[in-house]
Order: structure tokens, then sequence, then C-alpha cells
């Protein structure tokens, strides 16, 4: 048995592992097709002879001949776009950090609210009737906002109802309706839907 054709068989196993993960995870077609791509060039280098160089490099003519120049990024299956993010909107009652780990498990985390616009694409896919877990909370109570993801908080770039935050106790946040959108700091531990964010992929 040569080394090629062991390597063949692993290549083919890898494929169909691929395959199965992007059904049973939900991920799109497009992660597939950036794994597919990322790890096709070991195929291509292994032996020049073999057909799979030409299937492989026909993959790499046929999707990206006609997009040269574009970059390629995508979101995974059931996510939503905007700017340089992708977006999960969980309408599942958790607490603040059962909905931080839940964010954890699919490799985002809740969201930090970077701009406006962030939050008016946002608001546009909520639903007014419920409260949405954000990334912002003052862990000690000292009203010493942190952004999960290490941002700086900028006073500059927040967008408090009137009134809030009123509570120290309160020491997490969520994005809800009050005749227009806003934070509002709540008890860590009340039950409410939330949202991730993850940086897209990129090839
Ligand atoms: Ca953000
Ligand atoms: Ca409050």
């Amino acid at each position: 048995m040569s080394i090629y054709f062991i390597f063949q068989i692993i290549i083919q196993c890898h494929f169909i592992y691929l395959v199965i993960l992007t059904l049973t995870t939900g991920w799109s077609f497009c992660w597939l097709l950036i794994r597919v791509l990322m790890w096709s060039p070991l195929v291509l280098n292994f032996n020049n002879k073999h057909t799979l160089k030409i299937d492989f490099l026909m993959l790499h003519l046929y999707f990206l001949l006609p997009n040269k120049g574009k970059v390629w990024s995508c979101c995974p299956k059931n996510w939503k776009s905007f700017s340089s993010s992708c977006y999960f909107i969980s309408s599942k009652q958790r607490s603040w950090k059962e909905s931080q780990e839940n964010c954890s498990t699919m490799e985002a985390h809740l969201v930090v609210i970077n701009s406006k616009e962030e939050q008016d694409f946002l608001t546009w896919n909520l639903n007014k009737s419920h409260d949405y877990f954000v990334g912002l909370s003052d862990p000690k109570g000292q009203r010493h906002w942190q952004w999960i993801d290490q941002t700086p908080y900028n006073q500059n770039t927040t967008f408090w109802h009137p009134g809030e935050p009123n509570r120290v106790q309160e020491r997490c946040v969520v994005l809800n309706y009050r005749e227009q959108w806003g934070w509002n700091d709540i008890f860590c531990a009340h039950v409410q839907s939330s949202i991730c964010e993850m940086m897209k992929i990129y090839l």
C-alpha cells in the first residue's frame, strides 16, 4: 500500500467529515467551501499526476475566477451579517452568565455594541416585547462598566435609556424598547433573550 494511497484515503475521510460537520452543526455551505479551499493546497502539491489535483484545481477555478479581486467572507447558517461581524439572536431565556456561556459554545461572545449603526442594525431584527442581554456588565458593583471582549467602555458611545443605569445591584445590561431602543441595567440572574457576536470568517 503506497503512502499516496493512504494519503488519498485520509483526504476522502476528511472531506466526508467536513460534509457531515456542515450538515450536523448548521455551518453554511460557504463555511464548508472555505475549509476545503484552505486545505486543498496540500492536495495540489502532493502528486501532480493524480486526477485529485485536477478536481481541486477545478474547484478553485470555478469559485475563485469569477470573483477575482473580491474578498470572501461568511457567517454561520442562521446568523445575521453586518460589517465585519455575525450575530445570533436567541429568544431562549437565560441569565447573563448562561447567555455568555451559550455564545462561547458557538465560538462567539455576547454582543459588544461599538456604534449607533451596529445597534440600529440589531434593533431592526429584534422583537420590541423582549429584553436582550448584551456583553456589558459591572462585575463588582462599582459602576465600572466592562465589555466582555475588553473593548474600553466609552461614555460617548453609550445608549442608556433616560434614568439608567439606576441601581448598583443591577450589574448586567439589556437592550430593550421604551419608546425607543436603549440600555437598562438589570439583575444578572434575571432570565432574558440575548445576542451573540463573532468576527466574520474571511478568505
Ligand atoms: Ca460589535
Ligand atoms: Ca435599571
